[in-house]
């Protein structure tokens, strides 16, 4: 017996404490972890981590000083035999039929009022619940009030019920004691299915090798050495494990020894969430992975959409048009007055995009509620290259995450390119194009060529004046002169030659103003289109990259044991 005992001892290693406050600030980063990652991973890869937060948060709240311990096993180890032998009474039926438990039984140490909140959530039927407490126990049972224990179905059932309660069960429970007997120990299902699936809970896990009456006492140890080796391969190394004998009580001391330090502890429920949070965290790790959150779209691919929003919405024919309607309206301005009429019947290069007008020319209210202009639609390869832009900016901004974000990103990039269009050209519709005020020189260039008209106007009445009386035989206009030719002459001829010769020397200034203008143009609308690039394709996709790097803060902070 002392050899099992030094073994138990052995196995209580570490006794790290779990605090109470530090387990809850992990549960909430795992919910905050959910939050951040609501609508951006598969729900099915997060229901574990919901299981968890609900669980956790019940479990917590319904009793933190009642450790619910369940023994679990195959058919006919002796379960139900140690829940008696423990409660000293009869309280789950013994059988050679098997299986013989069928639903879970439950026995509370210490009053039930209490424990009633905690077994209706676990799911224990009012009628199989019992209380070790009499008065005849005097103080033998103290040691473990606040024990509930539970005596499961077997996990190897042929009986499909029993094996889903099991597994229902083991997900409740605040520690497990695993019952296997000489026979089946080594058993690949309870190895494979169960105590591997428990590696990360080694902290509320015993093993027992019930029925150790059977084998003759010096085969003990070496059955115990055996399945040592299974258990460590099953990754618990260091659980508890002792020999029982339900039969016998002297071969129950060591496991009410152990049942009494996990109910002093008061330990078991804590270690066993923690234990949880372990797993959940473990299952999410590679959905976040150690990827640094990236900084957002980089530059390259920035200016990439930029151009291609800019085409696709018509920024290259309103630019021209800028061009073409700053000639239009300065010809018109400047231009020789004999000429200008004819000029301004021609429609002016804007409206027709139905653009801002020449001022005094805008379109009537109602057009420019609407805001739509006449830009023409987006080419076939515009639109595809608008598409490889947006892909290219949720590539380079997912480039660094793991492989279940860059679909989230991609799809937030991509989630408002329905509105685009319309954005687009509202925004287009809306930008100052900077030809509203017309220039100063302008007005000065206008103002000498109605002069010079004028002059040639004066000069061509007076010459008409002079024939008329000359023709009518009536005495004739005495005409000054400058030089050898008549005033009235120099005017018309003076006056028609500085109109065509201000013309010609103002052309090439309007050509060049009018690049100007075209260049501030695709300037200004260059930048409101990167504006709407920016709240429409990067505001989304910057909004996933927040998540992504709150959901790996979460996560840390919910791995921080
Ligand atoms: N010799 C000996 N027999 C035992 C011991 N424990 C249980 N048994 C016997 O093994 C058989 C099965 O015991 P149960 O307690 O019904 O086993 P169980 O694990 O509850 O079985 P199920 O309810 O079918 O899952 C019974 O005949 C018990 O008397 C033990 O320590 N030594
Ligand atoms: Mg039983």
């Amino acid at each position: 017996m002392s050899n099992i005992a030094g073994r138990v001892r052995e196995a209580f290693r570490g006794d790290q404490r779990v605090d109470a406050d530090a387990l809850i600030a992990r549960l909430d980063a795992v919910r905050r972890f959910l939050i951040a990652v609501d609508g951006l991973l598969p729900d099915s890869d997060l229901v574990p981590a919901h299981t968890l937060v609900e669980r956790a948060g019940t479990r917590l709240a319904l009793s933190r000083d009642h450790t619910v311990v369940a023994l679990a096993g195959a058919t006919g180890s002796g379960k139900s035999s140690l829940f008696n032998a423990l409660a000293q009474l009869e309280l789950s039926p013994v059988g050679v039929r098997r299986p013989t438990t069928g639903v879970t039984h439950a026995c509370v140490w210490g009053p039930l009022e209490g424990a009633n909140h905690l077994l209706d959530w676990i799911g224990v039927l009012p009628r199989h619940r019992f209380v070790r407490e009499s008065a005849l126990d005097a103080d033998d049972e103290t040691a473990l009030h606040g024990l509930i224990l539970l005596d499961l179905p077997d996990f190897d059932s042929v009986q499909r019920s029993h094996r889903l309660e099991v597994d229902r069960l083991l997900g409740l429970v605040d520690q497990v004691v695993w019952v296997v007997d000489p026979q089946k120990y080594a058993d690949r299902v309870i190895h494979d299915s169960y105590l591997r699936e428990f590696h990360r809970h080694r902290d509320v896990t015993l093993v027992v090798l019930n029925q150790a009456d059977r084998l003759p006492p010096a085969e003990v140890p070496r059955v115990l050495d055996d399945l040592r080796r299974l258990l460590d391969t099953d990754g618990l190394t260091g659980v508890p494990l002792l020999a029982t004998t339900a039969l016998d009580p002297a071969g129950m001391v060591g496991l009410r020894d152990a049942l009494e330090r996990t109910v002093a502890e008061r330990q078991a429920a804590l270690r066993r969430l923690a234990g949880d949070v372990d797993t959940v965290v473990a299952g999410l790790d590679a959905l976040v992975g150690s990827a640094r959150p990236a900084g957002g779209p980089d530059d390259t691919a920035i200016n990439g959409l930029n151009r291609a929003l800019a085409g696709a919405a018509g920024v290259p024919a309103v630019t021209e048009a800028v061009e073409r309607a700053y000639r239009h309206r300065a010809g018109a301005a400047t231009g020789w007055p004999v000429v200008r009429g004819w000029r301004r019947l021609r429609p002016d290069p804007l409206r027709r995009l139905h653009l801002p007008g020449p001022a005094g020319d805008q379109a009537d209210p109602a057009e420019s509620l609407v805001a739509a202009t006449s830009v023409p639609d987006p080419t076939a390869a515009q639109r595809s290259a608008l598409g490889l832009a947006i892909r290219a900016v949720a590539d380079r901004a997912a480039a660094d995450l793991p492989a279940a974000w860059p679909g989230a990103v991609t799809s937030a990039a991509r989630s408002r390119l329905g509105d685009l269009p319309d954005a687009l050209d509202r925004t287009i519709a809306g930008t100052d194009l900077g030809l509203d005020r017309r220039p100063v020189w302008w007005r000065i260039v206008g103002g000498v060529q109605w002069l010079v008209t004028l002059a040639a106007v004066v000069g061509l009445g007076w010459l008409v004046l002079g024939y008329a009386l000359r023709a009518l035989g009536l005495p004739a206009l005495d005409n000054p002169m400058v030089g050898q030719v008549p005033l009235p002459t120099v005017l018309l001829l003076g006056g028609l030659l500085a109109g065509l010769l201000v013309a010609t020397l103002t052309r090439p200034v309007v050509r060049w103003a009018a690049r100007r203008a075209r260049a501030r143009a695709d300037q200004r609308l260059t930048a409101r289109v990167a504006q709407v690039g920016d709240e429409y394709v990067l505001t989304p996709v910057r909004i996933v990259l927040g998540s992504y790097a709150q959901a790996r803060d979460a996560l840390r902070d919910a791995a921080r044991r």
